[in-house]
């Protein structure tokens, strides 16, 4: 059947800050300029002008027109509308992305494995016993043994967040999520969190990271080399409670990619952990380092792209993950040899699990200080001319997306990709100050919370037509109502063509690729959650929470 998409009035539909960009996108056959009010909670209009004709939009097929509000600043409750067609309510406020700032960071205590969710942190509803903290039928994770052929030990790798809606735990996506979250407090500072660590030496995004650099530092080996992954030997089904998952936990072998986002990771943890805990800071680039030296030695163990029970992130090339530790580990250590080692910069790619090489810059933006004047100079080159390319994609679509695929298609975590891209713009503000890369950010998180083709804001909570059935194995409301949906500030992966899934195959054949999402349980291609999404969401939100202030 055909989905009832709602009010052809796209807005952000948590809201606009006062100082930041203003617009909504209005789907529409009309080829000339169509009026728009914006109404006050009491439905005065208090603003009006025309939209703008911008035409097809490529990734939807919408036609659409954009109306721009910017102007307008005063705090309150606002629809926009455009003849009889009415938006979802939104707000003007500068404390607009306070709450979402915390809740995206919240969503990595939920989802800590070998420890109880409290309910005096989360409430009752999302409270639980430990996961995998060897309490039967757990058979995970203190005392892990190998996948058949890839050792003959066992491992006690506790702890650690849950990658997603499944039960894995995955070196190369947790590290991103953790290196994510540490720069987020480098770039914005910290925010107060709910967990049990809070008020203590680290502040608590620091603390919260810390949680997963521990179970980081449990997978290397002696020899420096760190497993891949571990979970569960055959994929389990949902719903399913951590602590009721019985399937047998299984250690995957060694990789060079793990081994070198630990040596990324761990030293980007021992320059910052350095003020609020020495000792610790050692531990990391201790073991950054022999990462780095047992990469080395070993530069071709891949991880295969066959997985049973868990997700296979594979990859095939590591010149990047060199690149990008070693640009971590000049920026830890100061020493002039690691530069050498990096080769990689920022291009329109971006950055992913799989594809590191532009976070080699990001590293290097950190501590640009120490760097020589030109190799400054060709670092703001870099991020800001992928940043203009953004701004151009984004000026170019209908809605407010920096990611315009040259391949015309949407991938899985489509809406991380968009939030990591508006990271890029934020970059280009950093080291620039010219505000139009602040305002394409801000601009961006429009696209993720609502103002989009299926008028869907892609986070939990937020918003009157947010995704609440994210695929998830406890957060499982769709399937057994006693369990909770996700918890609010949860980011859904968004548009995918690929289909992978027989939920989004069923119901989403021919769709244009921004179409292609459905908020159900069962289509994990589209609507599953991932540290590594919600982490760049927490770093957006902190951005543009931070920048307004
Ligand atoms: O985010 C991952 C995406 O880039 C891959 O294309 C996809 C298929 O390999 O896997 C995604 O990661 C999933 C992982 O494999 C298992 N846990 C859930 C992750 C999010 O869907």
């Amino acid at each position: 059947g055909v989905r009832d998409l709602g009010s052809p009035v796209r807005v952000n539909q948590l809201g606009y800050l006062p100082g930041g960009p203003k617009r909504a996108t209005v789907v529409t056959a009309a080829t000339r300029p169509l009026a728009w009010r914006l109404l006050d909670a009491s439905g005065t209009a208090v603003a009006t002008g025309e939209t703008r004709v911008h035409g097809d939009d490529a990734m939807s097929g919408d036609h659409v027109h954009i109306a721009d509000f910017t102007r307008h600043h005063r705090n309150g409750t606002y629809r926009l509308a455009v003849g009889e067609e009415v938006s979802e309510p939104f707000e003007i406020s500068r404390e607009l992305y306070g709450g979402l700032r915390v809740d995206s960071l919240a969503y990595f205590y939920h989802n800590r494995s070998g420890i109880p969710i409290e309910a005096k942190y989360v409430g009752a509803a999302y409270a639980r016993p430990a996961g995998h903290a060897g309490v039967a039928p757990n058979q995970g994770d203190l005392d892990v043994p190998c996948a058949p052929g890839a050792c003959d030990y066992r491992m006690d790798v506790r702890g650690g967040w849950y990658d997603a809606g499944d039960h894995g735990k995955y070196v190369v996506n947790g590290a991103l999520a953790a290196w994510q979250l540490i720069d987020a407090y480098e770039q914005a500072g910290d925010v107060r969190l709910r967990i049990p660590e809070s008020g203590g030496r680290l502040p608590d995004i620091l603390d919260e990271a810390r949680w997963e650099l521990d179970f980081l530092l449990r997978m290397q080996r002696p020899d420096g080399m760190v497993h891949h992954k571990i979970h569960d030997a055959a994929w389990t089904g949902l719903p399913l409670r951590p602590e009721a998952d019985a399937q047998a936990r299984r250690l995957f072998p060694v990789s060079t990619a793990a081994t070198l986002n630990v040596a990324a990771v761990g030293a980007r943890c021992a320059r910052v952990y350095r003020p609020f805990d020495p000792e610790f800071a050692r531990t990391c680039l201790g073991a950054a380092e022999k990462a780095w030296a047992a990469a080395h030695r070993n530069p071709s163990l891949f991880a295969p792209a066959e997985s049973v029970g868990g997700g296979p992130y594979d990859d095939t090339k590591v010149s990047d993950e060199f690149s990008w530790a070693a640009a971590e580990l000049f920026a830890a250590t100061g020493r002039r040899s690691y530069l050498k080692e990096v080769t990689t910069g920022l291009t329109t790619e971006n950055f992913s699990w799989r594809d590191t090489g532009g976070l080699a810059d990001l590293a290097l933006a950190r501590v640009r200080d120490r760097l020589g004047p030109l190799d400054r100079l060709k670092l703001v080159r870099r991020v800001t001319g992928v940043a203009d390319r953004h701004l151009d994609d984004l000026r170019r679509q209908g809605y407010a997306n920096p990611v315009l695929p040259a391949d015309g298609a949407y991938v899985w975590g489509s809406s991380s990709a968009t939030a990591n891209t508006a990271l890029v713009l934020a970059y280009a503000y950093d080291l620039t100050r010219i505000p139009r890369y602040r305002d394409a950010a801000v601009e961006s998180l429009d696209y993720l919370l609502g103002r989009n083709a299926l008028n869907q804001s892609y986070v939990t909570g937020y918003g009157e037509r947010a995704s609440r059935n994210q695929h998830h194995r406890f957060w499982a409301h769709q399937l057994d109502p006693a369990l909770p949906h996700p918890a609010p500030g949860s980011l859904a992966g968004g548009p995918n063509s690929g289909l992978q899934d027989p939920v989004a195959q069923r119901n989403l054949r021919g769709c244009a690729p921004a179409k292609c999402y459905i908020d159900d349980i069962g289509s994990y291609a589209t609507n599953e959650v991932a540290v590594n999404w919600n982490s760049a969401l927490a770093w957006l939100t902190a951005f543009a929470d931070d920048t307004t202030r």
